[in-house]
């Protein structure tokens, strides 16, 4: 499919999907949105992916919601429409790991759409903010939810409520991002944890993948249960067999993910 709003490429078993409407800092309109959702659902099931790379330009991974295209709208339309839920339930599906590599402004629905990744590799310029509370509104994909079980009550309230920007080294403080490279690097510092997971069984990572999301939904005893149970199923797995051979061999193990 031909995207517009966004680029894709492949390459070395990663999809790197890059967010591409410079004029207006990345702001996510529907056409962009929809164009996201098919290029995830693509290489989810695309065979010849691995792990998936989503990022912006250097000064905006995306200044949040199209505000030009949502100003005139009337709570009719916006419930209607259900704005946004199409695209961030695709995203949610994928179940191959997606980073996040955020340079500049990640606000509003672009904060919002990084916590929706598995996680989020800054670079030292990135800037991330709830400002819609400047708009009248508020967050509506999880800036409210995701963010505060990311940093905590106190700084998600902060943010929320007075709409004021984190820095990245804030960000990596407060448990917000994975890792702080220098601005220029983030994408690169990306693509090289995206191959290193690939060089992993894909059985495994998808378990880690599910059973880390898990504990966002669950109570800790139900999550526990659900993790070693994903566990004990790994023993099944060919891929459990040679990674435990390859080290008890000191050798660099073949994963076929079987
Ligand atoms: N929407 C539309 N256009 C935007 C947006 C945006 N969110 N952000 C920037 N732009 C455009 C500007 O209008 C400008 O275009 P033009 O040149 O045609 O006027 C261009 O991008 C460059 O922007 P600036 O000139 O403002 O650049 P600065 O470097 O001066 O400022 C900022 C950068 C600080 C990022 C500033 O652009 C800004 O504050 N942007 C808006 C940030 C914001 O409020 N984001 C939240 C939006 S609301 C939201 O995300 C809600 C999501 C939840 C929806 C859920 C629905 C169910």
């Amino acid at each position: 499919m031909a995207y517009e709003s966004i680029i894709v490429e492949i390459e070395d078993e990663v999809a790197l999907i890059r967010l591409n409407r410079p004029d207006a800092l990345n702001a996510l309109n529907k056409q962009l949105l929809d164009e996201l959702a098919a290029a995830l659902t693509e290489a989810d099931q695309n065979d010849k992916v691995r792990c998936i790379v989503l990022t912006g330009s250097e000064k905006a991974f995306a200044a949040g919601a199209d505000i030009k295209e949502m100003a005139d709208k009337s709570f009719v339309d916006v419930f209607t429409e259900d704005l946004f839920t199409g695209p961030t339930e695709a995203i949610l599906r994928v179940r191959k790991p997606i980073i996040a590599a955020v340079s500049g402004y990640a606000l509003g629905g672009g904060c919002e759409l990084a916590m929706t990744c598995d996680f989020i590799i800054a670079a030292e310029n990135a800037k991330f903010g709830q400002p819609e509370i400047n708009l009248g509104v508020i967050a509506g994909i999880g800036g409210t939810q995701r963010l505060t079980r990311f940093v905590g009550k106190a700084k998600a309230m902060d943010m929320n409520l007075t709409g004021r920007f984190m820095d990245a080294a804030e960000a990596e403080r407060s448990g917000l991002v994975s890792r702080v490279v220098p601005t220029g690097k983030v994408v690169a510092e990306a693509l090289a944890a995206a191959q290193k997971i690939a060089e992993k069984s894909q059985i495994s990572v998808r378990a880690a993948k599910e059973s880390v999301n898990r504990s966002y939904e669950t109570t800790l005893r139900e999550g526990l249960l659900f993790e070693r149970r994903l566990f004990n199923a790994l023993f099944a797995t060919e891929d459990q067999k040679e990674g435990m051979s390859a080290f008890l061999e000191k050798r660099e193990p073949q994963f076929r993910d079987k």
